[in-house]
């Protein structure tokens, strides 16, 4: 294949084997894999930068290459997310450990991250109380209401000049609700079960959005998220900004602030500088991540 018939493009969706990607001059073209990359392992994910050949006529066209990834995620399965927006919400109950699953990951990929409390007109004290958590976790917290259209500026703002953002969370949160009311799309959106309090899995695939200068992917909600299976039990501690100041300051070297005696990060939990849920449920992830790595050998 010539180089002069390709083209680069992003990959914005994808249906039954067909991939749609986005060149630089706002086009789409229907695209297919070569059998190559089936060889290889390696499926194109949402976000992808690719170099493709463009189909004639009715015609689809061909992937020829992705290029290099800067970050990759399985779930959601999306690539080169530069900012992760955790969307949570009070009804359904936030899952906070998810959420620090999901900040975890992102941080090991070199993510920046922020959350948003959405459904704030449903309760407007929920967003104080997650600023509280997370006041030193390095991840702005900010409110909005789909409904009633508000905090969508600070949204707005906080999306604009990235490369990719990609809105994840619990399913019925309302993350397609959000994206229609700041970008005026027409997203599918579900009401969430009142007997159970959960979202239907309204919205099934990822797909990127490119609107005003803005790139931002809505995807399927999900309630179940495993760390990486190689992860250094060492290595989760680094994911959590307010230990820094701590680290070298506890009585052992190293500390893994799990109830070792005269640990700094219990004494800033103690004094309230840390929030105790928080550092608890590091300690869950810890334990999580110390039986896997046990295992990795079996
Ligand atoms: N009260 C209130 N309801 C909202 C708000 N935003 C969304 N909802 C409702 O929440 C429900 C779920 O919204 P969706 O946008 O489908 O949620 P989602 O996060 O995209 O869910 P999945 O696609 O299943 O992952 C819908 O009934 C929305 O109308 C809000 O700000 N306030
Ligand atoms: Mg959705
Ligand atoms: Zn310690």
């Amino acid at each position: 294949m010539s180089e002069e018939m390709m083209k680069q493009g992003v990959l914005v969706r994808g249906f039954g084997g067909f991939y749609v990607a986005v060149d630089d001059a706002g086009t789409e073209h229907i695209l297919r894999c070569k059998k190559k990359f089936r060889r290889m392992h390696i499926s194109p994910l949402v976000g992808d930068n690719l170099l493709f050949t463009p189909g004639e006529g009715e015609e689809h066209g061909w992937v020829e290459e992705i290029l290099p990834r800067r970050s990759e995620c399985l779930r959601p399965p999306v690539a080169n997310v530069s900012l992760l927006v955790v969307v949570i919400c009070p009804s359904p109950e936030p899952d906070l450990l998810l959420v620090d699953r999901l900040l975890v990951r992102a941080r090991l990929q070199g993510m920046k991250t922020a959350i948003v409390v959405n459904k704030c007109d449903l309760d407007e004290t929920l967003v104080e109380d997650i600023r509280r958590q997370y006041a030193g976790a390095d991840c702005p917290v900010l409110a909005a209401s789909a409904k009633q259209k508000n905090g969508l500026d600070d949204l707005r703002a906080l999306m604009t000049g990235e490369s990719c953002c990609c809105l994840t969370g619990q399913s019925g949160v309302g993350k397609s609700t959000l994206l229609n009311a700041l970008l005026g799309l027409e997203l599918e959106t579900g009401e969430i079960s009142e007997k159970i309090q959960r979202g239907k899995n309204t919205t099934r695939h990822a797909q990127m959005l490119i609107h005003d200068g803005i790139r931002v992917l809505d995807t399927a909600g999900f309630s179940l998220l495993e760390l990486d299976a190689k992860m250094e039990p060492d290595k989760l501690r680094e994911c959590y900004p307010e230990f820094a100041e701590h680290e070298g300051c506890c009585r052992f070297t190293p500390c893994m602030h799990d109830r070792e005696p005269g640990c700094s990060v219990t004494a800033a939990v103690d004094a309230g500088e840390i929030d105790a849920g928080r550092v608890e449920r590091y300690r869950l992830l810890l334990a999580d991540v110390r039986e896997t790595w046990k295992q990795r050998y079996n």
